[in-house]
């Protein structure tokens, strides 16, 4: 590979190209807050008269949400890591190039549930794929587009299942719970240990404070970011 297309050109030259709008992800384990939040931050945003794109992964195109019923609806069988690793990059692939570079090319807030470190956390870390070639098969896909804020909900394994129970109507069994409880501390930590690699980028909240608490640390942070973007 030439230095002109390694990883650490094209972060580069990806992040020193002009981006006029702001990328903001929020990231977490399940029921960590990310969709209650991000409603109230969009809700804010537009009533402070920004132009703001709210979207999800995988998802986010007609192809990604082709694909986010293929990899997340049981129904369609077992998918393999592999499969799904790739799967969650080439929906990232066709959201970038056709909704988020756009968004941001013309100024807007993109509000993301959802971006890069949920792969390099489920597919890398829990499902054993290993961060780093995740991270280089997304790097490729998304031709190095990095948020400029991720904002990471940090939520205990005890605290997701009885979110999920909650949403379910219901709970699992003891041996399934623990078993759960283990992948998504190695999920947590994942998310952790990305925002510890460059806390300049990243936001950790605790997931367990109060909605409102916590929508108002996320609005002063992007307030900040909107600031030394203008
Ligand atoms: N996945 C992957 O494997 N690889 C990838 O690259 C990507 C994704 C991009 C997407 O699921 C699945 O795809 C996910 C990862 C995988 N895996 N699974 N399984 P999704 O997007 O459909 O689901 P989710 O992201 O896990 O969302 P969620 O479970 O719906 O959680 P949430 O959006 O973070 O939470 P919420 O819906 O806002 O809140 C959950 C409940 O908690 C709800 O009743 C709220 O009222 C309540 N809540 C929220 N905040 C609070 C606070 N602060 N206090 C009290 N109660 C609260």
């Amino acid at each position: 590979m030439s230095d002109r297309t390694s990883p650490e050109s094209d972060r580069r030259s990806a992040q020193s190209s002009p981006r006029a709008g702001l990328f903001v992800v929020l990231e977490g384990g399940e029921g960590a807050g990310k969709t209650t939040q991000l409603s109230r931050l969009d809700q804010w945003l537009q009533q402070s008269g920004r132009s703001v794109v709210r979207t999800r992964e995988p998802g986010g195109t007609q192809i990604g949400e082709r694909i986010r019923t293929l990899v997340l609806d049981h129904g369609q069988g077992e998918v393999d890591p592999r499969t799904e690793a790739l799967l969650m990059a080439a929906a990232r692939a066709a959201h970038v190039e056709q909704r988020i570079r756009p968004a941001l090319a013309q100024g807007a807030v993109v509000l993301c549930d959802r971006y890069i470190d949920s792969s390099l956390a489920y597919q890398g870390a829990g499902r054993g794929l290993g961060v780093e070639p995740v991270a280089q098969v997304n790097h490729w896909a998304t031709d190095g587009l990095s948020p400029d804020l991720t904002v990471v909900l940090d939520v205990i394994p005890e605290l997701s299942r009885q979110r999920r129970s909650d949403r379910d109507g219901g709970s699992a069994g003891d041996r399934i719970e623990s078993a759960e409880d283990s992948f998504h501390a190695t999920l947590r930590q994942a998310f952790l240990d990305r925002a510890a690699q460059a806390p300049e980028r990243y936001l950790v909240l605790d997931a367990s404070a109060p909605v409102e608490q916590i929508q108002q640390l996320i609005r002063d942070r992007v307030a900040a970011e909107l600031g030394d973007h203008q």
